[in-house]
């Protein structure tokens, strides 16, 4: 009788000891596998994609986990679903991919932020972790002057300094694809030059 009682003792500490260092009982309470929820997860995602690449991972551990939720919206419309991805065999652990539900434009939004949590096939919800996205440019414009045509008489026989300034604008959201770098003369033999600024001017 005692030597079943101890024996029982001693299986039931094991599973404990076991429980702490997996850290998954099938009905626990579900937990983001996050080094620090305060800082949450950053996103990054092409305008002309829709996969979100996510750091770091989102996974949950601590329960069976059946689905992933966006939580709340801090900052008005959150156009993105988490999906489970496959569950390991211990299902003591899961893996979730961020999608964009339609593609994105950064000239219009080039940031979000939202919270997502972990719900387990029991029902059990984990803490909150917020996921900043940033939508990362695309060079989809090409710069455009600002008027169709520029017209200006000038006189014979002068050198101008200036004769005319154009200036072009490129709709893209950053500098990278979307600064005017420098203007051309397309046609060859002429009397003008351009400067990077756009001023125009005529050599003799
Ligand atoms: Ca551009
Ligand atoms: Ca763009």
């Amino acid at each position: 009788m005692w030597g079943k009682y101890i024996i029982v003792v001693a299986f039931l500490g094991y599973a404990t000891s076991a429980n702490v260092t997996s850290g998954a009982p099938a009905d626990g309470v579900p937990r983001l596998d996050l080094p620090n929820l305060e800082s949450g997860y950053h996103g990054l995602v092409k305008e002309n994609e829709t996969i979100v690449e996510v750091r770091p991972k989102i996974r949950a551990v601590g329960a069976e986990i059946c689905s992933f939720r966006i939580v709340n919206k801090h900052h008005g419309e959150a156009p993105f679903e988490i999906i489970l991805k496959d569950k390991d065999e211990t299902k003591t652990e899961a893996e979730a991919i961020l999608r964009a539900r339609k593609a994105l434009n950064c000239e219009k939004r080039k940031n979000y932020k939202f919270d997502i949590s972990a719900v387990s096939c029991a029902g059990d919800v984990s803490d909150n972790a917020t996921v900043h996205i940033t939508v990362v440019d695309i060079n989809e414009y090409p710069p455009t002057f600002l008027d169709p045509s520029y017209v200006h008489q000038v006189d014979e026989g002068r050198l101008y300094e200036e004769i005319i300034r154009v200036e072009a604008t490129d709709r893209d959201c950053t500098p990278k694809y979307g600064d005017v770098c420098k203007y051309e003369i397309l046609t060859s033999d002429q009397p003008f030059t351009i400067d990077n600024e756009g001023n125009l001017k005529n050599t003799y």
